[in-house]
């Protein structure tokens, strides 16, 4: 029996392919706004700092996809499963997903997005797009929201940080301050009644919980430098606090919010993080990005299947 083919539009974020693409890719993120030059180059130097020529975020996404759709077809056997990439800043752009998704036949599909948290600024944002382009085509698409709680998603996590305690020789593990983080948003969000803080928060005591520890908190990080107030407390503000105030000298940062290897890990924690935590005389780990974690990969594969017939 021939199986109908579902179409999986997988999105994420979207990253430059080389140094000579950053501009175009920081003028998309602006919304066709050219960056001023020392903004590009204060983009070009964080590049450098971590990858040197090579970004990591392209490969990353690209053996995430493959593996959800292995998963996906490994899990269910009513469907054959076929995902796009749809990103939100590079090629292929989510539209030039869902349109290859209807040039290859598709008629049934569903959009999920690498990032567990919904905000009407993240998830929201790529579902819109996606949504308007599968309208304008004819092709009907179910959305995952969020999936933030998945018991997989948080034995994943859950585990990162019960391994990188380890790191923190001789420490009792409430005694070193787990910091749970996520992208900063601009705090209008506050006032739309968005839940993405609140989400992020149930991630953090779903983990806490599963790890048994009591000495965390949640900190933002990567805020953009514009002129409206981004949500806070920054991280960085967050490691000076907890050093003056209350001498914390063993961190963990988990950045929750982020489901790979790249820029906002691998420069905002790895090296400005790490950097203000030597300064201030701290032991600083971080917990290993998700990637394509067994876990990861069928957590987004089970959504995606609950989502298939939802309205
Ligand atoms: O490795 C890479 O090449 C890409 C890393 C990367 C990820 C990422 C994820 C999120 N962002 C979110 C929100 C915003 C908002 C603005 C914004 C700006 C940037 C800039 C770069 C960048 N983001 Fe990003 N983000 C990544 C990279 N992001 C580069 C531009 C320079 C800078 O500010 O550092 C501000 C836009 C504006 O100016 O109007 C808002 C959110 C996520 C996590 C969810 C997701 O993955 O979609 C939210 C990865």
């Amino acid at each position: 029996m021939t199986k109908q083919k579902v179409g999986v539009l997988v999105m994420s974020y979207g990253t430059p392919e080389s140094m000579d693409q950053i501009e175009a890719y920081y003028t998309h993120i602006r919304r066709g706004k050219p960056p001023e030059p020392e903004q590009l180059q204060d983009l070009i130097d964080r590049y450098e700092a971590i990858v040197g020529g090579f970004f990591p975020l392209r490969k990353n996404t690209d053996r995430q996809v493959e593996e959800i759709e292995k998963t996906l077809n490994h899990q269910d056997s009513s469907y054959e499963f076929v995902c796009y990439q749809g990103l939100k800043h590079a090629h292929p752009y989510i539209e030039n997903g869902v349109t290859k998704m209807v040039e290859d036949g598709i008629t049934k599909a569903v959009g999920v997005v690498l990032a567990p948290h919904y905000s009407i600024m993240s998830v929201g944002s790529y579902i819109k797009r996606a949504q308007e382009k599968a309208n304008e085509l004819g092709l009907e698409i179910h959305f995952v929201k969020n999936y933030h709680l998945h018991s997989k998603l948080i034995d994943a996590l859950s585990e990162r940080v019960d391994n990188a305690l380890q790191k923190f020789d001789g420490v009792n593990k409430n005694e070193v301050r787990v910091l749970f983080t996520a992208h900063s948003l601009p705090e209008k969000i506050l006032e739309m009644k968005d839940p993405y803080p609140s989400q992020l928060l149930e991630t953090s005591k779903a983990i806490a919980e599963k790890s048994d520890i009591t000495n965390w908190q949640f900190a933002w990080q990567s805020a953009g430098q514009t002129a409206m107030p981004w949500l806070g407390p920054d991280i960085l503000e967050v490691l000076k606090n907890i050093k003056e105030e209350e001498n914390v000298q063993n961190v963990l940062v988990c950045p929750i919010g982020f489901v790979s290897d790249h820029l906002e890990i691998l420069y905002d924690i790895d090296i400005e993080c790490l950097q203000v935590a030597r300064e201030l005389g701290m032991h600083l780990e971080r917990t290993k990005s998700l990637n394509t974690d067994h876990r990861y990969m069928e957590t987004v594969a089970e959504v995606v299947i609950a989502n298939l017939d939802k309205d």
